[in-house]
């Protein structure tokens, strides 16, 4: 009854807007002392599956079906790795790339949020496959999108055709907004880290703000502008550097 049954969320063939009000929280194979949020899966008509992971203080996450990569929202953890002896410390703007298959132990310490994306991985002919990695998303270069210093783009992996997916976190200065509206034929997975704005997805246009989950599919116009006195910044998925047959 709250509400009287409104929600920004929305189900449109070619997106989604999902809010954290509509938030489901299921357990999952592989998580103990936790619940996952999945925002969007191969259910929906996407080719990967992105989830917010919820868990409590000894709380533990361990390898998914595929390979996958980490990013911590919220929270204290440590991860450990198969054939590594030392035992990762993890804070907010910490990421990972796992590789398929590589056994690792993600180990809460105090109540954390994990973005998690999986995606079956495409190997190239010509490149090895792609190896563990873990960073800080504060330690990257910021690149301007199209040259544009109010619009930054930070790369969690390298620009390499090893990977078969980019992930990228994109801050607009307040006021900023993307110079075109994109069509693609990539998809995204995308969540509102902080601040908000406009998002035109197809042929709608909504508020949108800081927790907020958007998933588009291929060929989805979107546009986003930057409304407020804070900067706007989202986490942003796409598959990339593949042939699309
Ligand atoms: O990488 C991208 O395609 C990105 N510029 N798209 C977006 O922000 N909606
Ligand atoms: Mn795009």
């Amino acid at each position: 009854m709250l509400n009287l049954g409104h929600t920004r969320s929305t189900n449109k063939h070619d997106h989604l807007l999902l809010t954290p009000d509509t938030f489901i929280r299921t357990p999952l194979p592989g998580l103990t002392k936790g619940l996952a949020i999945v925002h969007v899966a191969p259910a929906a008509g996407a080719a990967f599956t992105q989830m917010t992971i919820e868990l409590e203080p000894g709380g533990t996450l361990t390898e998914g079906p595929t390979q996958r990569l980490i990013y911590v929202l919220e929270g204290k953890l440590t991860l450990a790795v198969e054939g590594q002896r030392k035992l990762h410390k993890l804070a907010p703007g910490s990421y990972a790339y796992i590789p398929t298959e590589h056994t690792h132990t993600l180990t809460a310490i105090t109540p954390s949020r994990i973005a998690v994306i999986d995606k079956p991985f495409l190997p190239l002919e010509t490149e090895p496959n792609p190896e563990f990695l873990i960073g800080r998303e504060q330690a990257l270069p910021a690149a301007p999108l199209n040259g544009d210093p109010d619009l930054l783009v930070r790369s969690l992996l390298p620009a390499s055709l090893a990977f078969d997916f980019a992930c990228n976190t994109m801050t607009y200065a307040p006021g900023a907004a993307l110079s075109q509206v994109e069509i693609h034929y990539m998809e995204h997975g995308l969540l509102m880290l902080e601040g908000g704005g406009i998002y035109r997805l197809g042929d709608s246009w909504y508020p949108t703000t800081a927790g907020d989950f958007i998933w588009m599919a291929p060929y989805c116009p979107q546009w986003f502008g930057a409304i407020g006195k804070r900067p706007a910044k989202y986490l942003i998925y796409k598959d990339f550097n593949r042939h699309t047959l």
